[in-house]
């Protein structure tokens, strides 16, 4: 019996044909290879397999199709057989000639995988890049591309401030009772160590690791963290482990910069940190500190961003800004200083990333979140940061 969606016409005898195949004319069966394309077999003896791509003709005998056949000229009897149905005429009818023609196992079939080939066709090498050439407006996960080609997942702010952000990575403290161990990879996971003035240098690297989708739940830093040239910088502080479709409901604060304050340093944070290295002596408080750059608040005010840090914290800095490698009494450097300008010199306590060494104390001002905690843990008094300042990851977008 024919198989569903085959149209055998006027054949005498069975031949298995497999997709792509159009039997014309064939007297005898014959093994075919594929690409053949037999055009004299009339006076061949021997029965013949087709293979995928053959283009028998003339046959005289009954023959199998298969979804993509296309039998032609066969016996020059008329056909007893509606198009449509099965040799005995009572079949399943025919599938449309578009579905016929569709490969098997094609790409079409997997939904999955036109998912993945929609999103690949929309690469671009930023979100702002996708906005301004594909006209993207959702926010969520796009495949960037590098200059030397490397693929990657980056989500994507399609909406704030006229969108085109791309979250490049995010500073998250998994353990503030850890000082520079596992996990603080935005200063150092090898201990306080004078020895190791840069930790573990994540800031002028291009080592990369965590996931967007954990950009709340670990450390995070892509390819665009080097590879992108930007203007301004956003940021977003978001609850820990929010999951990503809740990051805007769930986040304390989100602020952005409008100065193009990147253009001047290189284009990115990579650049920039070339500039103003996260690294132990290299120069001294206030003196040395790299740009404080003033913020446009998405969510939240200059007001409620003091508040997230201690009183004495808010003694010694001016809220509304973001400012980049600082450094605090004892020449340990933060990598920035999230919605503040600092104006004093213990800088551990509301600035974050860092290098390997920080001697006050030693180790307890050594981690991704430095000393937020130094007048007990979420406290929010002394020196301490509130709580949630403490379990928020801080997000970086580039634009
Ligand atoms: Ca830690
Ligand atoms: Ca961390
Ligand atoms: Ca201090």
């Amino acid at each position: 019996m024919p198989l569903a969606g085959l149209r055998p016409q006027q054949q005498q005898q069975p031949i298995y044909h497999q997709a792509g195949l159009r039997p014309q004319r064939q007297q005898q069966p014959i093994h075919h290879q594929a690409g053949l394309r037999p055009q004299q077999e009339q006076q061949q003896q021997q029965p013949i397999h087709h293979q995928a791509g053959l283009r028998p003709q003339r046959q005289q005998q009954p023959i199998h199709h298969q979804a993509g056949l296309r039998p032609q000229r066969r016996s020059s009897s008329p056909s007893t057989i509606r198009p449509g149905l099965g040799p005995s005429g009572r079949g399943p009818p025919a599938t449309s000639a578009a579905e016929i023609h569709t490969p098997p196992l094609g790409l079409h079939d997997n939904l999955e995988a036109q998912k993945l080939l929609d999103k690949v066709r929309h690469v671009a090498r930023s979100c702002k890049e996708l906005k301004e050439k594909y006209n993207i407006h959702n926010d969520g996960l796009y495949y960037l591309t590098t200059t030397r080609g490397i693929l990657y997942e980056a989500f994507c702010d399609m909406s704030t401030a006229g969108g085109g952000w791309t979250l490049v990575l995010s500073v998250h403290e998994n353990n503030l009772y850890g000082k520079c161990t596992l996990g603080d990879r935005w200063s150092s996971q090898q201990g306080n160590n004078p020895n190791l003035p840069e930790g573990d240098g994540t800031w002028s690297n291009k080592v990369t690791f965590g996931s967007p989708e954990a950009a709340t739940s670990d450390d995070y830093k892509n390819s665009g963290y080097f590879d992108i040239t930007a203007k301004d910088v956003s940021v977003w502080h978001v609850r820990n482990n929010a999951e990503m479709k809740d990051w805007t409901s769930m986040s304390i604060l989100r602020y952005h910069t409008e100065t193009s304050f990147l253009t001047s340093h290189g284009g990115n944070l990579y650049q920039l940190f070339k500039q103003y290295p996260v690294r132990f002596n290299v120069g001294v408080c206030n003196t040395n500190k790299g740009p404080a750059v003033p913020i446009v608040y998405d969510f939240g005010n200059a007001v409620n961003t003091a508040n997230l840090y201690g009183p004495y914290s808010r003694n010694e800095f001016t809220p509304g800004f973001i400012t980049f490698r600082v450094i605090n009494n004892e020449k340990a450097p933060s990598a920035l200083c999230s919605g503040v300008s600092p104006t004093g010199c213990n800088t551990e306590h509301y600035c974050v990333g860092g290098g390997g060494n920080f001697p006050e104390g030693a180790p307890l001002q050594c981690g991704d979140f430095a000393a937020f905690g130094w007048s007990g843990y979420g406290t929010n008094q002394g020196w301490s940061a509130s709580l949630d300042m403490t379990e928020s990851a801080l997000l970086l977008f580039y634009r």
